[in-house]
């Protein structure tokens, strides 16, 4: 790989736990108060989590949990009017609950910064529902941070469509190998690896039994210097948390 010029960060997943306590439970509170019998519990949320985007994962669920729901006439735009109220209902629910950032989230964006290494995200989620969780645990400056902040439907296809990453990648003026991913999911891997960048897994409750094979390191979180990661693939030698230094030699 050339020199390391920035790190893309995927959000829901990856920089916080947001889907089953976050996302989850917003899409039913929007069902419930738009009088939909619709509930998606913690493990049906993880079958069709496989469809990245809420409005995608909505059309999916419809079409394969519910082939009896009598679509309205506009289908796509009850969906979308559903969506929008999701947005409300997480951006209240982040306010009401603060889900923390991962372990070692924090660190590894601050040992960036000090470096000069830049900073982006790419995510599938609608912008607001990044910037909120980013203002909330990195406080308002750190939207200064990201270079590109790309999000939900500023692209037409969602991951695992390498077009976000291709988008960030345009944006920043840089080639993908002297970049590199972190991501939480498989479809989060191949958006990345499709657009020819490096990746980091953290997986999680919802991921961790899919296949990472393509990744260069997949791990339980980033890890701190109290509280060491768990390898799961690849060859960390003696680290026991990531940090650049780490990465570099992964790099090389
Ligand atoms: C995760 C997603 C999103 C969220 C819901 O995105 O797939 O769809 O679950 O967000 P990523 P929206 O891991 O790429 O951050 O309802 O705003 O689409
Ligand atoms: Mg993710």
């Amino acid at each position: 790989m050339n020199k390391l010029q920035a790190l893309i960060f995927d959000v829901d997943g990856t920089l916080a736990d947001t889907e089953r306590d976050g996302h989850r439970v917003a899409f039913n509170r929007t069902f419930a108060e738009a009088g939909l019998d619709w509930n998606w519990s913690i493990s049906l949320y993880g079958e069709i989590l496989e469809v990245a985007g809420g409005k995608e994962r909505i059309h999916f669920y419809l079409q394969k949990y519910r082939p009896d729901f009598q679509p309205p006439a506009d289908l796509t735009q009850f969906i979308a009017n559903l969506h929008k109220a999701k947005t409300h209902h997480y951006q209240k629910l982040l306010a009401e609950a603060v889900i923390p950032l991962r372990p070692g989230v924090k660190r590894l964006i601050d040992q960036a910064r000090s470096q000069g290494i830049r900073l982006a995200i790419a995510t599938t989620s609608a912008l607001p529902n990044a910037t909120t969780l980013l203002t909330q645990q990195l406080g308002k400056d750190s939207l200064d941070w990201f270079e590109v902040i790309a999000a939900g439907d500023i692209v037409a296809a969602k991951k695992p469509a390498p077009d976000i990453y291709q988008y960030v990648l345009r944006e920043m003026g840089l080639n993908s190998d002297v970049c590199l991913a972190f991501e939480d999911s498989h479809q989060g891997l191949i958006a990345a690896r499709k657009a020819g960048i490096q990746t980091i897994i953290t997986v999680n409750d919802y991921t961790k039994d899919r296949d990472f094979s393509d990744a260069l390191l997949v791990l339980d979180c980033l890890g701190e210097p109290e509280q060491p990661f768990r390898v799961i693939a690849g060859d960390v030698g003696d680290g026991s948390y990531l940090d650049l230094d780490l990465v570099y030699r992964l790099l090389n």
